[in-house]
């Protein structure tokens, strides 16, 4: 039996995180995955989620399961935090949420729900996207079909491509969309654009399904979430992939939330149920202790301070790294400020990226994205002095 099996290579990102921590080089930079990483390359975990695991240590008497769809705490300030303060009240039982391992369990509980309801369903999502919407998704049997988003040439969002493209997507489809600070490309798409899309669902009656991985990194906690929420507020139904990897820094700890509005309340006790059943036939109850963190955090008006003001001081790093670098690399690099989150794609060949790794030590996914994280006030002189050595020569 066993012996049948092919050996299948790494997870590109993963094999690169292998091979950066093999490297030799004193001045080896990592901007392969997206990981966080302070001005002095660390990633330490944040005060709040300290003083939060403090907390539960002391409080924590039992390892009992946690219920299959995860700590009260925890879904409901999930659900305040991506649908806003008064959510619970306006959304009313057209809203549940289920705690799931990681944004990567939401999307995938959140596929299978789909596949339940239409198994083969059309899922369409952005060009390029995130490489693991592709066994996310179409591991549970659906099809993903492209529309064009990031416009390489000219280093900007495409979105009148974009929006002919989705003008095919009809009810029954999926649109993914990613709720800001788009994985690859750093390119996001404007509130008016959310309210241009947001009159095209109503159109054609597709279900949107949102990648909400990066809340908080790009503008601020609410300016990020203004989009999805301006459509949530008006679309009949629309699923919310949630993620606290990041903006908690809780990535091994797997947390997330799958957030559901549905038509009515049977719809939604409907998605509510599929999902927990769903959930029982891969690993039934969610991981407990990333969830108690992040759910004492956003109960806590304290605890909540400290992390927001973490997370700002994030925000604000990448902002000014972006800035840096911008200015260090010239007038054709002016992209990068316009963009949001850890990343932006250097757009420079493939042969240019070899050298910048064999001879500099810097490290990238091949597509040139680059995590902006992984650069700090030690190293952004010495990446662009590499850049421009590699682009110039
Ligand atoms: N979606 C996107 C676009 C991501 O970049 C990530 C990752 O980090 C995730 C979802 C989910 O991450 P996790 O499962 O670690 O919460
Ligand atoms: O795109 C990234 O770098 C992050 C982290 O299998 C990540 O989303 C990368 C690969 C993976 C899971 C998460």
């Amino acid at each position: 039996m066993l012996e049948n099996l092919e050996v299948l290579p790494p997870d590109p990102l993963l094999g690169l995180m292998a091979a950066f921590a093999q490297d030799p080089n004193p001045q080896k930079i990592d901007l392969g995955v997206g990981i966080y990483q302070d001005n002095t390359g660390q990633t330490p975990v944040m005060g709040a989620v300290l003083e939060a695991e403090a907390r539960l240590l002391a409080s924590e008497g039992s390892k009992r399961y946690l219920p299959p769809a995860g700590d009260p705490a925890f879904t409901s300030g999930m659900l305040a935090l991506v649908l806003g303060e008064g959510a619970a009240g306006q959304f009313g039982e057209r809203v549940r949420v289920v705690q799931t391992p990681g944004g990567c369990g939401a999307l995938r509980i959140g596929a299978e729900v789909i596949a339940r309801s239409r198994p083969g369903a059309r899922v369409w999502v952005s060009d390029p996207t995130w490489p693991n919407h592709v066994p996310l998704l179409g591991g549970a049997g659906l099809q993903l079909q492209t529309y064009p988003y990031y416009d390489f040439a000219h280093h900007r969002l495409d979105f009148d491509a974009m929006f002919a493209a989705l003008g095919e997507a009809t009810a029954g489809d999926v649109v993914l969309l990613h709720g800001c600070c788009h994985n690859p490309s750093g390119a996001d798409l404007s509130l008016q654009q959310w309210q241009v899309l947001t009159e095209l669902c109503e159109q054609k009656g597709f279900t949107p399904m949102v990648d909400v991985a990066y809340q908080g990194l790009g503008q601020g906690l609410e300016a990020d979430a203004a989009g999805w929420r301006w459509m949530a507020e008006r679309v009949p139904e629309i699923l919310i992939a949630s993620s606290c990897s990041k903006n908690f820094g809780l990535y091994r700890e797997r947390t997330g939330a799958l957030l559901a509005v549905a038509r009515d309340g049977r719809a939604a006790q409907a998605v509510h149920s599929q999902a927990l059943s769903a959930a029982r036939q891969i690993y039934s109850m969610p991981p407990s202790h990333g969830a108690l963190a992040a759910g004492m955090i956003l109960q806590d008006a304290d605890l909540g301070d400290t992390w927001r003001h973490e997370l700002a001081q994030m925000r604000e790093r990448i902002a000014s790294v972006r800035r840096g670098v911008a200015q260090s690399l010239g007038s054709d690099f002016q992209f990068i400020v316009r963009e949001a989150g850890m990343f932006s794609f250097l757009g420079i060949r493939a042969e240019q990226v070899k050298r910048l790794r064999e001879e500099f030590g810097i490290y990238m996914a091949e597509s040139t994205r680059i995590n902006l994280a992984g650069l700090n006030d030690g190293n952004l002189e010495y990446f662009c002095t590499a850049m421009n050595t590699v682009l110039n020569e």
